[in-house]
C-alpha cells in the first residue's frame, strides 16, 4: 500500500490524514490492516488523522486477541471501544463493511472503473468544455441553466429548511435569474486571469493528489487549484508520489529550512530567514502549478484550522455529515481557497471555495451587513474558512461566518533589540526624475553630517538600512521610458548606485531586495540581483530576494516590495495608494503577500509559497507604489516607504502623486517611527 492508496483510502471515509501519519502506516508490516483498524477505532471528531491516531499498539493486541481485523464507519464508531472490537456480536456488520473497504481499495487500484459522479455546484460554466485549454482556473463544467436550477432549487429548500421567511423569499426570488449573469461575469474574469498560466498546462492531465469526487468525472478538463478532475492515468504518478505532503504544515520545509537561512554575523547581524535566491525550482510545468496551491492551501489552512472545526468539503456531499444526530440541519465548517465570486441582481454574493477534496458554493446574503461586508472584500485564491448551514440538496452553504488566517490575538510583542534600522524603497536611480539632492542629504545624514544635531543623534542610532526593490530605474519596463531616463544603460544605473552605497558608514548593515524595475526576474518571488551587479557594491551590503524574511538581531522583518498593492487597491474597497499601509494590512489578515493569482503579480509557482506570512514578523516592509504609510496591527508595525523619483509622465496620466524623500526610521526597541524629510 503506498502513500497514495492511504491517503485515497483515509479520504473516502471522509477524513484526512497527514504526511506524518501516511509514513507511520506505510512502515508498518501490514500497513492495509493497519489502516482498516484505525478507521474502525478512531473517534468520529477527529477530522484529521496524525501521528497519535495511529494506535500501534491497540492494532498488535487486536490481532492477538480477535485474529483478521475489523472496521467500520467513522459514523457510527465514536461509541465503540477498540477493546470491544473483537465482540462475536459486532462480526456480521463489521465483515460488511470490511468488504465494502475493500472493494473501495479495489476500485481505487482502478480509477478507470469511476464513470460518473456529482457534478460540482455553481462553477464558472461551460466555456471550459469549449475551450479546456485556455481556463486552467474554472473548475469542473457545467452549463449555465443547471446553474441556475441547481441554486434556485437549493435555495427553494433552504426556504423551506433553515432560512426565515423574508429572506428566502428575496433569495429565491433572485438568484435563479441572476446567477447566469453572474456566472458570465465570472467566466470571462476567469478568461483573463488565466491568460498567463495557460500557456504553460497542457491540456489533458490528471488528478495529481486526490481522487476523491471531482477526480472522477472523467470527461472534465482540469481546471482546478488541487488539479481535481480529468480521467486518471498512471503517468504522472511518480511526480504525485514525490509532491505528495512535501510541505504540509510547515511553514518552513525542513529540507530547505537549513539551505535557505544565512546568517551573516558582526557587529550588527542578519540572519536570512526565507528567500528564493537560489532556490528556485520552477520550470513553469502544470504539477508545480498544483503543488505551490497545495502549499499555500495545507500552510494557510493550518492556521485556520487552529481556530476551526472543518471538515473536507467532500464530506458535506454526504447527508449523514451534514445532518446532526436529530436529523436537524447543523452548522459546518469548511476551509478553502475562494475559486470565484460573483454578485446576484438581487445583491447577495455567491462564492465557490476549494479544497483538496472538492469545491462548494458559499451565499452570503445581503441582510447580513457584517458578513456581507466582509464577503465583499474577499480576493480570488485567498484561503478561508465558512461556518453555515448546507441546503437539503447538499449543493449550496448559507454562511453564518467567514474566518480568515489573520493574526492571532496571542501573539506577543517581541522583546524587539537597539538601535534603528531605516527603511526605504524605490530609489530608482538613472530615471531623470531621479531626486538626487535629496539623496544626497540623506547620504549625509547617515553619515551623521547633518546640520541638525537632532539628525545627527538619530544617526548615530542607525544600525540597517533596509531597501525594499526599485533601486534603479533599469530599461524597458514601461513603454517610452527611455524618454525620462538620465542612465540609458542598466549596468551604467548599478554602477552609480554602487556608488551612492559606497557612502553609507560601514558600520550600518544595508540590505537591499529587488523590485519590478531591477534586473532579475520579473516574475515572484524573485531572487537577489545577480553577482556581476552585486560585485560593485561594499562589503556591508547583503542582497535578497523579494520577498525575503530576515531577522535584524532579534527583530524580524518581511521585506516585500509590493506589486501585489496595486491589485489590492483595485479591488478592495477602501484601500488606496494614499494610505498603502492599508493594502498591507490587507496582506496580513489574509497571512499572504500576494492573494490573488495571476493578476499584476506574476507569481512562479515554486515548491513552497514564499508569499505566505508565518511566522509573523514585527515588521511589513513595502515599497512600489512612492507613497507613504506606517500602521500598526496587532503588535505588527506595518511600514510602506515612499520613494526618490518625482513625478513620472506615466504617474501624471493616472494621477500617482508620489511622497518623495521622506523616510520612516524604526526603533528597533520600541518600534516607535519617526519620519524624516529630505525634501
Ligand atoms: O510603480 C510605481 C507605481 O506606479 C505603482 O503603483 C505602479 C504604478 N505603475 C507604474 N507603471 C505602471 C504601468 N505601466 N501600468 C500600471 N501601473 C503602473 P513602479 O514600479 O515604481 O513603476
Ligand atoms: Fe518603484
Ligand atoms: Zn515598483
Amino acid at each position: 500500500m503506498n502513500e497514495i492508496d492511504i491517503v485515497r483510502a483515509v479520504i473516502e471515509e471522509g477524513y484526512q490524514i497527514s504526511p506524518q501519519a501516511v509514513e507511520l502506516i506505510k512502515l508498518s508490516n501490514s500497513p492495509e490492516n493497519l489502516l482498516k483498524y484505525i478507521l474502525s477505532t478512531i473517534d468520529d471528531c477527529v477530522f484529521v488523522i496524525e501521528p497519535e491516531h495511529v494506535d500501534l499498539k491497540g492494532f498488535e493486541t487486536s490481532k492477538t486477541v480477535s485474529g483478521p481485523i475489523s472496521g467500520t464507519s467513522p459514523g457510527t464508531v465514536s461509541q465503540i471501544a477498540p477493546d470491544k472490537i473483537s465482540s462475536p456480536a459486532l462480526e456480521p456488520a463489521d465483515s460488511h463493511i470490511v468488504k465494502a473497504f475493500d472493494s473501495a481499495l479495489d476500485a481505487l487500484k482502478e480509477p478507470e472503473s469511476f464513470s460518473s459522479v456529482e457534478p460540482d455546484m455553481v462553477s464558472s460554466a461551460d466555456v471550459s468544455d469549449s475551450n479546456p485549454e485556455t481556463k486552467p482556473y474554472i473548475l469542473s463544467s457545467q452549463g449555465s441553466d443547471s446553474i441556475s436550477d441547481s441554486i434556485s432549487d437549493s435555495i427553494s429548500d433552504s426556504v423551506s429548511d433553515s432560512v426565515s421567511d423574508s429572506v428566502s423569499d428575496s433569495v429565491s426570488d433572485s438568484v435563479s435569474d441572476s446567477v447566469s449573469d453572474s456566472v458570465s461575469d465570472s467566466v470571462s474574469d476567469s478568461v483573463s486571469v488565466s491568460d498567463s498560466v495557460s500557456e504553460s498546462i497542457p491540456g489533458s492531465l490528471s488528478n495529481p493528489f486526490y481522487p476523491s469526487a471531482s477526480s472522477r468525472s472523467v470527461d472534465k478538463p482540469a481546471s482546478s487549484f488541487f488539479g481535481h478532475a480529468v480521467s486518471p492515468s498512471t503517468s504522472n504518478r511518480a511526480s504525485r508520489e514525490d509532491s505528495l505532503f512535501s510541505n504540509h504544515g510547515n511553514s518552513f520545509p525542513s529540507s530547505s529550512r537549513n539551505e535557505e537561512v544565512r546568517y551573516l554575523p558582526g557587529r550588527n547581524p542578519v540572519t536570512v530567514l526565507s528567500d528564493i535566491t537560489g532556490h528556485s525550482t520552477c520550470v513553469g510545468e502544470y504539477m508545480q502549478f498544483v503543488q505551490y496551491f497545495k502549499d499555500r492551501y495545507s500552510r494557510l489552512s493550518e492556521i485556520i484550522r487552529g481556530r476551526m472545526n472543518a471538515r473536507p468539503i467532500e464530506s458535506l456531499k454526504r447527508r449523514s455529515f451534514r445532518r446532526g444526530s436529530d436529523g436537524n440541519t447543523e452548522e459546518i465548517s469548511i476551509i478553502g481557497m475562494v475559486s470565484d465570486i460573483s454578485t446576484t441582481t438581487n445583491g447577495h454574493k455567491i462564492f465557490s471555495i476549494e479544497d483538496p477534496t472538492g469545491s462548494f458554493s458559499v451565499l452570503i446574503r445581503n441582510s447580513d451587513k457584517e458578513l456581507f461586508e466582509l464577503a465583499s472584500r474577499l480576493l480570488l485564491d485567498e484561503v478561508i474558512g465558512v461556518t453555515g448551514s448546507v441546503t437539503n440538496d447538499g449543493k449550496l452553504m448559507l454562511a453564518t461566518k467567514l474566518l480568515q488566517p489573520d493574526v492571532p490575538n496571542s501573539v506577543q510583542r517581541r522583546t524587539g533589540s537597539h538601535g534603528k534600522a531605516v527603511l526605504i524603497s524605490d530609489v530608482h536611480v538613472g530615471s531623470s526624475q531621479f531626486l538626487e539632492d535629496s539623496w544626497l542629504d540623506f547620504l549625509d545624514f547617515l553619515k551623521g553630517e547633518s546640520d541638525s544635531e537632532d539628525m545627527r543623534e538619530i544617526a548615530a542610532q542607525v544600525r540597517y538600512l533596509v531597501v525594499a526593490g526599485d533601486l534603479v530605474d533599469g530599461i524597458g519596463i514601461y513603454p517610452d521610458q527611455e524618454m525620462e531616463l538620465d542612465i540609458l544603460d542598466v549596468y551604467e544605473q548599478y554602477r552609480k548606485a554602487a556608488e551612492y552605497f559606497r557612502e553609507v558608514p560601514e558600520h550600518i548593515h544595508v540590505i537591499i531586495s529587488p523590485g519590478n524595475h531591477d534586473a532579475v526576474r520579473q516574475a515572484e518571488p524573485q531572487p537577489a540581483l545577480p553577482e556581476r551587479i552585486c560585485a560593485d557594491f561594499p562589503s556591508n551590503v547583503t542582497f535578497v530576494g523579494n520577498p525575503a524574511l530576515v531577522d535584524l538581531d532579534g527583530v524580524r522583518i518581511l521585506i516585500y516590495h509590493g506589486r501585489s498593492i496595486d491589485d489590492l487597491v483595485a479591488s478592495v474597497p477602501g484601500v488606496s495608494y494614499q494610505e498603502p499601509a492599508g493594502a498591507v494590512l490587507e496582506m496580513l489578515k489574509r497571512r499572504h503577500l500576494a492573494p490573488t493569482y495571476g493578476s499584476r503579480v506574476s507569481i512562479s509557482p515554486e515548491k513552497k509559497d514564499y508569499f505566505i506570512i508565518d511566522p509573523v514578523p514585527d515588521i511589513i516592509h513595502t515599497g512600489h507604489v512612492h507613497t507613504l504609510g506606517v500602521q500598526r496591527y496587532k503588535n505588527v508595525l506595518l511600514v510602506n516607504s515612499g520613494t526618490w523619483q518625482a513625478q513620472t509622465e506615466f504617474q501624471k496620466r493616472v494621477n500617482l502623486m508620489p511622497v518623495p524623500a521622506r523616510v520612516p526610521v524604526v526603533d528597533l526597541a520600541d518600534f516607535d517611527v519617526k519620519i524624516l524629510a529630505f525634501d
